[in-house]
């Protein structure tokens, strides 16, 4: 495995030929990429030698951590074995088959709603576009075409084709690219921190927040309503944690309503929130899930829809062909990567562990982070975590957003060996769940530490008067 490299050579072609995602191309080449050459267990390093702690999982996926050889392994036997087939025109491969069964087994049962049929892709995005496209051939094929209309989220994340950015409610996505794509309508989010009123305790809110669903099922009109579309808790939009109350409520409105439910679980599912999936935790039942990332812990793309007996059964008794499909759908080599990995999981316990010992141990930890004089609002779910920046603690007044203290907090990170994601002025974490307690400890001194770096720059350059 080649690492060592000459950094200026590489950033030097990085500028002149690639074009990175979510990235503003010209500073990048001004400021040249960080070359990121290897990595080990929770660590990766960059191509100056620096050791640096990813708690953020690469991009929410790695969550068995680098370096397993028995992943690799894998890939390279059915490599060898069948690397590529193609599941259209009536044939299938034994990878596919036995994973979409295993997924099935790790389903919670949901009564007559629960899951016996997986739709594979090779991302979230595809896997939401393959979730349009589900929902609307459902409503057409039970004589109800009218049902387009699809809720999102504002702030919410669901990808970056045009589907995935429509049903996503960020407002930078949707200022490019005329989105989104008609018929798809946003509610807010269930943000307690910043849109709870004077006086309303978390439960109260919950319930208020998930009303803005009925409130826009009733002015798009009931019978043109399709499906809800939402995170569980929302991951990219800056770890929004709903109060328990959120959940319950959405599930009787959507009940009420007869519209369908898609849990976008791209980050949620496979141990993230204690669960292998997170409608689980949250106890409602949705008719589609949406799964990547953490399938196959980032180690090849894998990408797909759990699909409820709602929806499967009226597609397969009623349907006909389904027009839709990719190249990629059932990929042996990646299904393959996935199996692996679910063993690693299961063999490690590592949901359990998220559940019961490091879920509660990161909660603890940020209770403490509660006390920095930085910090106004500090919440876990599982093994994520979220804490807002705030300008004065006690009362919870942001920092003008064009000081980006967010994004000075992040430099303090990376020059101290620590990856952790900013969202605006909300510092956020998904670390692999085969951390020990020692690695949480030592992840929670390293984020004290930028913190008390980030504070001492909010003193000296007067940001918090
Ligand atoms: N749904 C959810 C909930 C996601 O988090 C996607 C769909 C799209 O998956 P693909 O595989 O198409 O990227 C995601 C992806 C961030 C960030 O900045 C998060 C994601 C992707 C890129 C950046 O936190 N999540």
């Amino acid at each position: 495995m080649q690492t060592e490299v000459d950094t200026k050579t590489i950033q030097a072609l990085d500028s002149a030929h690639f074009l990175h995602p979510f990235t503003d191309f010209k500073d990048l080449n001004q400021r040249g990429a960080r070359v990121i050459t290897k990595a080990q267990d929770i660590y990766v390093w960059d191509s100056e030698g620096k050791k640096i702690l990813d708690a953020m999982s690469g991009l929410w996926c790695v969550n068995v951590g680098y370096g397993r050889k028995e992943i690799a392994d894998a890939a390279a036997q059915q490599m060898m074995t069948l690397p590529y087939y193609n599941a259209f025109f009536q044939t299938t491969n034994v990878p596919a088959v036995q994973l979409a069964a295993k997924l099935v087994s790790l389903a919670p049962k949901i009564g007559d709603r629960s899951f016996e049929h997986v739709f594979y892709s090779s991302s979230g995005s595809e896997s939401n576009d393959s979730n349009v496209r589900m929902v609307r051939r459902y409503w057409d094929l039970l004589g109800q075409p009218q049902r387009k209309v699809i809720i999102g989220r504002i702030n919410g994340y669901h990808g970056s084709t045009m589907a995935g950015a429509s049903l996503g409610g960020m407002s930078g996505m949707h200022a490019q690219g005329d989105l989104p794509i008609p018929n798809i309508t946003h509610i807010d989010q269930p943000y307690y921190f910043e849109k709870a009123l004077p006086g309303e305790t978390a439960a109260e809110f919950g319930v208020r927040a998930a009303g803005w669903l009925e409130a826009k099922i009733l002015e798009v009109g009931a019978d043109r309503v399709a499906a809800f579309i939402a995170e569980p808790v929302q991951g990219a939009g800056g770890v929004i944690i709903p109060p328990d109350s959120y959940w319950p409520e959405i599930q009787r409105i959507v009940d009420k309503y007869g519209i369908l439910l898609i849990s976008d679980e791209v980050i949620c599912a496979f141990g993230r929130l204690g669960h292998w999936f997170a409608y689980e935790k949250f106890g409602y039942k949705p008719d589609l899930v949406t799964f990547a990332k953490g399938i196959t812990s980032g180690y090849v793309p894998l990408g797909g829809v759990m699909v409820g007996n709602r929806v499967a059964k009226v597609l397969i008794e009623q349907g006909g062909e389904f027009n839709h499909g990719y190249t990629y759908s059932g990929h042996p080599v990646a299904c393959a990567v996935a199996l692996t990995n679910l063993q690693i999981m299961e063999r490690e316990n590592l949901v359990d562990k998220v559940k019961n010992d490091l879920g509660p141990y990161l909660a603890q930890c940020f209770a403490k982070l509660q006390q920095h004089p930085l910090v106004g609002d500090a919440q876990t779910c599982g093994f994520v975590g979220g804490l807002v920046l705030v300008k004065n603690k006690a009362t919870k007044a942001m920092f003008d957003s064009a000081l980006g203290v967010g994004m000075v907090c992040r430099g303090h990170c990376f020059g101290n060996g620590l990856i952790m994601r900013a969202v605006g002025d909300r510092m956020i974490i998904a670390p692999p769940l085969c951390m020990s307690r020692a690695q949480v400890d030592e992840m929670m001194e390293l984020i004290t530490k930028c913190l008390d770096l980030t504070y001492a720059d909010a003193q000296k350059n007067g940001w918090l008067a």
